[in-house]
């Protein structure tokens, strides 16, 4: 196992304490896949150097923990450009969804989809995310909405894990929405999504489950349904809350320990609260809130007040988000949602890293954590997010591997 040195570079390891964890003049010694020294290049101790077995100089450039993608859904098939010019025209999200569009017409395509298509789609999108410093993406089931089809999403999730050097972690989102086939018989769909889920687990394709809460989506006593069944099966759960209307989802979400909360838009002080008691991370999708035109704002001041830990993401998928971009995900959160930089940072790192129940090994730059990490053309990471449309990625590192940048450089995503 080579025990390899980067050196000449200035590190955002977010740390707790100090701001952005940063340190000039820094270095970082791997080994395989680990972080075993990080520091200032003169406090390096004799016998972590003794051990180097070659260097990499970074060039003086910034270096920052590899991006955590916390929520996305990433597997699909098709696009909805045709509902965005609907949605121009004045229909809005709830509307087309009731009509039957929406979600369930990327069911449809996705259904109709081979799996192995499946994988090039995700794994072009997920290229597509590297390109900006992501190293972790957290991948939602929910397009499929039946066994098999449920059980394909996650597979190929599971997959890119095999043939891109990503750390993947699946939610099981059965409960996204009610396919045709159960269509005015939500409360059997629900029994079936309880029930898929104890198999898809027993096949090991599941690490959380999550639901669509919401007037279009599942109510709060078929969400509680869900969770009880993810509970029996000692699964973590997440939820998708107060997007579009406050249904208590989030206090219900943290009755059961939920890892996070995710979009909250609407979400009341009494949310906030049962949040912060129970250390739920508030994911906050700045994609979401500007792609439907929303206005009603997440209640920062409340979470910050509170000390609920801020996760951003990009909740890439065809029909709310469709962005491939961290990087203006966290200009967004800034200039939208009045995040500071370094707010912005922590969360697609550290904060991401806890949504996902990663935080001992990911999310930061420290010794003993996974080696991954993004080498920037900037000198500070806040200049990452002041700038958008840039392509400011000079090198990443994965489990301590240098990644090949034609991995992700002229990679094409159509849909
Ligand atoms: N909330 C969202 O923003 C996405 N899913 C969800 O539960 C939207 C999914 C879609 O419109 O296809
Ligand atoms: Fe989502």
């Amino acid at each position: 196992m080579q025990t390899e040195l980067w050196r000449n570079a200035c590190i955002a390891t977010f740390h707790d304490g100090e701001p952005w964890g940063w340190i000039e003049q820094g270095a970082m010694v791997t080994a395989g896949d680990t972080m075993v020294w990080v520091g200032a290049l003169s406090d390096m101790p004799a016998h972590i150097k003794s051990n180097v077995t070659r260097e990499h100089d970074l060039g003086g450039a910034c270096v920052t923990p590899g991006l955590i993608d916390c929520h996305t859904h990433l597997v699909y098939a098709g696009n909805r450009a045709r509902e965005f010019e609907l949605r121009l025209q004045g229909a809005t999200y709830e509307e087309i969804a009731r009509a039957g569009g929406g979600i369930r017409s990327t069911v449809a395509a996705s259904r109709a989809t081979s799996e192995d298509e499946l994988l090039a789609l995700a794994g072009t999108r997920a290229r597509a995310l590297m390109s900006e410093g992501v190293t972790t993406i957290e991948i939602k089931s929910g397009y499929g909405l039946s066994e098999m089809d449920e059980g394909r999403s996650l597979r190929v999730a599971r997959k890119l894990a095999d043939v891109l050097p990503l750390t993947i972690r699946t939610t099981f989102l059965g409960a996204h929405a009610v396919p045709p086939e159960f269509e005015g018989r939500s409360d059997d769909y629900v029994d079936a999504v309880c029930a898929w889920m104890s198999k898809l687990h027993a096949d090991g394709l599941i690490d959380a489950v999550d639901a669509f809460c919401e007037r279009v989506g599942f109510s709060i006593v078929q969400t509680r349904r869900v969770f009880d069944a993810a509970t029996a099966l000692n699964l973590p759960v997440k939820l998708h809350a107060e997007q579009l209307s406050d249904q208590g989802g989030a206090a219900l979400a943290a009755s059961y320990n939920a890892l996070s909360c995710d979009h909250l838009e609407y979400l009341s002080d009494a949310g906030v609260d049962a949040m912060a008691a129970c250390g739920t991370v508030a994911v906050l999708l700045p994609g979401a809130y500007y792609f439907l035109r929303e206005t009603q704002l997440p209640p920062i001041t409340a979470l910050r007040e509170k000390g609920v830990p801020i996760a951003l993401a990009t909740d890439h998928n065809p029909g709310t988000s469709p962005t491939l971009s961290p990087l203006l995900m966290m200009n967004m959160a800034c200039t939208l949602f009045r995040l500071t930089p370094e707010e912005a940072w922590r969360g697609f790192t550290v904060n991401a890293a806890r949504a996902l129940s990663l935080q001992d090994t990911h999310g930061r730059l420290r010794a003993g954590f996974r080696a991954d990490f993004a080498v920037w053309d900037a000198e500070h990471p806040r200049d990452l997010v002041y700038r958008f449309g840039h392509h400011p990625l000079r090198q990443l590192v994965s489990a301590g591997r240098l990644v090949d940048s034609a991995t992700f450089e002229h990679n094409q995503v159509k849909n």
